[in-house]
């Protein structure tokens, strides 16, 4: 598996820097967002570095899978309701991605207002 040694998300999926982990299992890790934009925030990301999701490939399409069904298991585990929410994926820096290290926000707690900036 691939791990970068300066790569932010990588050293919380080592526990080398802490989180506020909320889901892990043998593929996914999930922790709160250190910059909430929404009372939930939480990032949910694969234990492999996968700089975005530009940069999967065929081989990653079950993790990318698991990536996903995390998302409304994670918002049931925290009591939110399990189908309000929002999740997003930045891809590139003109979309907003300013961690290259593949990530979904899962938002929700308050009405989320559409198109986003
Ligand atoms: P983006 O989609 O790459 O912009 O999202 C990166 C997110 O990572 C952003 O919401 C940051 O607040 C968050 N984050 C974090 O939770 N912990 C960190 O150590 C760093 C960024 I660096």
């Amino acid at each position: 598996m691939k791990l970068l040694s300066d790569c932010i998300f990588c050293k919380i999926v080592r526990r080398e820097i802490p989180a506020q982990l909320v889901y892990e299992d043998d593929q996914v890790v999930a922790f709160r967002d250190i910059n909430p934009v929404a009372p939930t925030h939480i990032l949910i990301i694969p234990r492999e570095h996968i700089a975005s999701v530009a940069e999967a490939t065929p081989d990653h399409q079950g993790l990318l899978g698991q990536l996903l069904l995390a998302a409304p298991k994670i918002a049931e585990k925290m009591g939110l309701e399990k189908d309000n929410f929002r999740i997003v994926i930045n891809t590139g820096a003109d979309a907003g991605q300013t961690v290259f290290h593949l990530h979904i926000h899962l938002l929700a707690g308050r009405a989320l207002a559409w198109p986003p900036g």
